[in-house]
């Protein structure tokens, strides 16, 4: 028999993806989603949202919207949350009521339900930097003084001056919490797990790194670097890169975020953990810039250097992603130059 999956944030652009995916495989897929204005200027459910799912809409602070969406369900993944680093540190309330609220009136409505497994969506933003390496020493790096940024030193270093060296971040670094967001995210993953312990639910928590993809928002100035690049280059201006555009991050595409997810609910090993889920390479934004100005047609608009800093900004982060291999069977299958000629066609 088919088994029931509820989606909260399902009209989202990881969500959307995750349905079609679901239902690829057979589920049936109920979304939960308050077609946020963020994402949702409009207010309708956005054409991305595949018609073979149920749609609710309502808020997952709402009990008795909640208790309504779970009824006959066997699975959930939670992806409502309020997304953008910088903006949570502008609207602490309205994050936290969505993000670390919105879990609990969830988990207190899980409690209530014949729920099997429950899946949550963290950030790999709880890092905060990335693991590096000083000589052959593993470290787990400070933010940067701001001394350090304002005079344009970009690059980690340890206190006496020495370049630090960025490698794979694995789960076990110790989370470095320096936004409201980031709080959010690892609030939501603890409380999970925490749940699921005590309640005897399997709860997984998934670490999202740098996701980008078709139907990711371009009118939403939270969204992430790659759909800010693209809106750029469809309006003829070259990318803005601040720092040096040497920063590394490790860009996973949405259809293998979508298939973790999916993995992660099917998984017997992944209950009781928290797993990154990413594409195992670095690339720094320069790099990126450059992969889609090629896609597009667009190297005439050579990327523009601001040699500032963004504020709240990790200079490297990029994921070690064995435990996903071990524990989910996941291998990214998108590669990155493919997922950038696909994105470039769809802007
Ligand atoms: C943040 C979150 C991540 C996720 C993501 C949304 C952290 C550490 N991570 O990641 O969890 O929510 O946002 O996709 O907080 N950049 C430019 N020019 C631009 C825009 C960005 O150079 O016009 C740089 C930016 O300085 C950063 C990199 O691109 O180094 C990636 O930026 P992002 O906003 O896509 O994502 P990131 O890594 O801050």
């Amino acid at each position: 028999m088919k088994e029931t999956v509820l989606v909260t944030g399902g009209a989202g652009f990881i969500g959307s993806h995750l349905a079609r995916e679901l239902l690829d495989h057979d589920y049936r897929v109920r979304i939960l989603d308050n077609l946020t204005p963020q994402v949702h200027p409009d207010g309708t459910p956005p054409a991305y949202v595949p018609p073979g799912a149920e749609l609710i809409v309502g808020d997952v602070r709402d009990r008795e919207t909640v208790a309504r969406a779970l009824q006959g369900v066997d699975l959930v993944c939670h992806l409502a949350a309020a997304v953008g680093v910088g903006q949570s540190m502008y609207e602490i309330e309205r994050y936290t009521s969505i993000n670390n609220l919105g879990t609990a009136v969830l988990l207190e409505a899980l409690a209530q339900a014949d729920v099997r497994r429950v899946l949550v969506a963290s950030s790999m933003s709880l890092y905060g930097e990335g693991l590096a390496r000083d000589g052959d020493r593993l470290v787990e790096p400070e933010e940067r003084p701001i001394e350090q940024l304002k005079a344009g030193q970009w690059e980690l270093r340890t206190p006496d001056g020495r370049v630090l060296e960025p490698v794979p971040t694995p789960e076990t670094k110790r989370p470095s919490l320096s936004s409201i967001y980031a709080l959010g995210k690892y609030d939501q993953e603890r409380m999970t797990l925490i749940f699921g312990r005590a309640y005897g639910r399997e709860a997984v928590a998934l670490r999202f790194f740098n996701v980008y993809g078709p139907d990711q928002a371009l009118s939403n100035p939270y969204t992430g670097v790659l759909a800010i690049f693209g809106s750029r280059f469809l309006n003829d201006r070259p990318p803005m890169l601040f720092e040096d555009g040497g920063q590394r991050r490790d860009f996973v595409h949405v259809r293998d975020v979508a298939r973790a997810c999916r993995l992660a609910l099917e998984s017997p090993r992944a209950p009781g953990q928290a797993i990154n889920v990413a594409s195992g390479e670095s690339r720094s934004v320069l790099d990126v810039a450059q992969a889609l100005a090629r896609a597009t047609g667009k190297t005439h608009l050579t990327p523009h250097v601001v040699g500032k800093y963004r504020a709240g900004d990790i200079r490297h982060c990029f994921a070690d992603i064995t435990l996903a291999r071990d524990l989910l069977g996941f291998e990214p299958r998108v590669p990155f130059e493919e997922g950038i000629a696909e994105l470039a066609e769809w802007l």
